[in-house]
């Protein structure tokens, strides 16, 4: 083998580490990518009786989701006690319900964008609540006010206001 041809093979294979090291970083970075997107998308029902406080004891974790139209959320450890509803006032118009009980996983897809209010039945009195936004929606001072009117605890409200407020315009 000539010298020049050996340089010109390893200069290669060097190009041909190089291009396999991009792609994989590549690769791994989308990869990385999508499993943190579907983990943003998952929302998990936490019973911890190491927290001080009942409204941290019975959560959604995470509480606040914000979503594109024709997404989906998971929704995890539904069986036993945690139940996934519908807050009635907080959610769009003929958009359909959700009812989520015995079921240690449910997928809903969100395609109507809006604010979507769910509340836990057992333990929203301790305000175990959650919202998800689909799409590039805004909560605005009379969807704070209409919390209000909702026939639920203070501490599920108090919930709500917060969740509406970390997406207020
Ligand atoms: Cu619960």
């Amino acid at each position: 083998m000539t010298l020049p041809r050996l340089v010109s093979r390893l200069r290669s294979r060097r190009f041909g580490y190089a291009l396999a090291g991009g792609l994989y970083l590549v690769a791994s970075g989308a990869l990385g990518f999508a499993l943190a997107q579907q983990a943003l998308r998952t929302v998990d029902q936490i019973t911890d009786f190491s927290a001080s406080a009942a409204s941290g004891m019975f959560r959604f974790a995470p509480d606040l989701v914000r979503i594109a139209p024709g997404e989906t959320v998971t929704f995890l450890n539904s069986r036993g006690s945690h139940t996934v509803k519908t807050q009635r006032g907080l959610w769009p118009e003929g958009a359909p319900k959700v009812d989520i009980a015995g079921r240690l996983r449910a997928e809903v897809p969100f395609d109507q964008p809006g604010l979507y209010g769910l509340i836990c039945g057992r333990h929203g009195k301790y305000g175990m609540v959650m919202l998800v936004a689909v799409g590039d929606v805004d909560a605005t001072a009379d969807d704070l006010a209409e919390v209000d009117s909702f026939r639920v605890s203070a501490l599920a409200k108090a919930g709500f206001r917060r969740l509406l407020s970390a997406v207020a315009e």
